[in-house]
């Protein structure tokens, strides 16, 4: 007889946006990635605090096709300078691998990009369920002042690869402007 993976629930515990069970909890503080926003100067300022800018809660499923990753992510709100607290942002390790966001709580962008330099974003709040195809790195921006909830599902042998936009960056990136959340030009941006 087959040995079946045995099916699970998992609980969004929405008062405290955690998952019970917790799983594989990923924390990212403004020393991982620091380099990535613009003004380094407010970075550098921020450093002794080290702000926790996101946490993912994974559910631990087989990273294989056959199978499908979930998480929930919480990211915080904050500015490093004007610009709005973010992911790190990555491109699939197998670049065609799509991915669902739903949007539980707070508000914030999806920015993503093609390695020929197609840029989109899209709103996120409460409800939304966001699609993003094959070959697009996504990164996702807190432009409120409440932390953004996110629910994503992809295909469970996607992969991560960061380098990429460590290296590039994306076309754009998201600030305050006099108290209006504004999409400028990123001037570090470099299309190889
Ligand atoms: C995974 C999915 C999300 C992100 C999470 C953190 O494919 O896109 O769960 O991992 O939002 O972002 P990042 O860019 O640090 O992985
Ligand atoms: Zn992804």
């Amino acid at each position: 007889m087959t040995t079946h993976f045995k099916p699970f629930n998992t609980l969004f515990l929405e008062s405290q946006s955690i998952l019970e069970p917790k799983g594989k909890v990923i924390t990212r503080r403004l020393s991982d990635m620091a380099e990535l926003y613009q003004d380094q100067k407010s970075a550098q300022s921020l450093m002794d605090e080290n702000p926790l800018v996101y946490e993912v809660f994974n559910v631990e499923v087989p990273e294989s096709i056959e199978h499908i990753q979930h998480c929930i992510t919480v990211l915080y709100p904050g500015k490093v300078g004007e610009e709005f607290f973010m992911t790190k942002g990555h491109y699939h390790e197998i670049l065609n691998r799509a991915e669902i966001y739903f949007c539980f709580k707070g508000e914030g962008k999806l920015v993503m990009q093609t390695q020929d330099g197609d840029y989109e974003e899209l709103d996120m709040k409460p409800g939304t369920i966001s699609y993003v195809p094959p070959n697009w790195a996504h990164r996702t921006v807190n432009t409120g002042e409440e932390p953004f909830v996110f629910f994503a599902a992809y295909p469970g042998d996607a992969g991560h690869n960061y380098g990429d936009i460590e290296k590039i960056g994306f076309r754009k990136v998201i600030v305050n402007e006099s108290g209006e959340v504004k999409t400028v030009d990123n001037p570090r941006y470099q299309l190889s």
